[in-house]
């Protein structure tokens, strides 16, 4: 079996003082470093906007950071600038290991579509290939955490089960923008059937 973490946008702009922060999202760090080495692989993600990006407030006039607004059809909250490539903010934190994350997946690239999951944009228009690139690596099951655990790690676990892998959400070691909202996710997330690992003592692979 290959034991496989996929890493979820653990980035400097997440951080508690970065400008789109989650709150306590530095404590997962260690956490994250700590649990490696139960994995045969290791993925990461990267949200990895142009500065021109539709879901930044600043790129459309009158609006502020958090006003929803329908983007091409599709509805989309309006964030503070956050994760501009080629920024410091866009930047793994830098206390991370990376040295065994084999693949990097960026997304949100395209400036008229935003990318909460790292399979697909939020669309369902375009694949990032991170499905394929699992299958090949003979991978069935796949565990998750990181940032923020309502939004990008949601997503990323609902298409992870919408693409047949058997999905967890390691809750430990993932931070939500917001905890109530993370609730209702939880629920979605047990309904096809995703295992949720609340605290690092119930943790472990067999
Ligand atoms: C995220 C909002 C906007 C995330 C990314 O990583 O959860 N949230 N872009
Ligand atoms: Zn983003």
């Amino acid at each position: 079996m290959m034991r496989t973490l996929v890493i979820v946008d653990v980035q400097n702009d997440f951080m508690p003082d970065g400008p789109l922060s989650v709150p306590k999202a530095d404590e997962i760090v260690p956490i994250i470093n700590d649990i490696q080495k139960h994995y045969d692989l290791i993925v990461a993600t990267q949200d990895w906007h142009p500065k021109e990006h539709l879901s930044f407030a600043s790129n459309h006039s009158g609006k502020k950071p958090f006003d929803i607004i329908d983007l091409f059809g599709i509805e989309q909250v309006l964030w503070p600038d956050h994760c501009v490539q080629n920024t410091i903010g866009s930047q793994l934190h830098p206390d991370l290991h990376t040295d065994r994350v084999e693949a990097m997946i960026r997304k949100g690239m395209d400036p008229r579509i935003d990318s909460y999951s790292a399979f697909f944009d939020n669309g369902r228009k375009k694949r990032t290939g991170l499905a394929g690139y699992l299958r090949d690596r003979g991978v069935k099951e796949v565990h998750f955490c990181g940032l923020a655990s309502d939004i990008c790690v949601y997503h990323t676990i609902m298409d992870a089960v919408f693409e047949g892998f058997e999905a967890t959400l390691l809750e430990f070691a993932s931070r939500p923008l917001d905890r109530e909202d993370l609730e209702k996710k939880k629920v979605e997330m047990e309904r096809p059937g995703v295992r949720i690992v609340g605290t690092l003592s119930e943790f472990y692979i067999p």
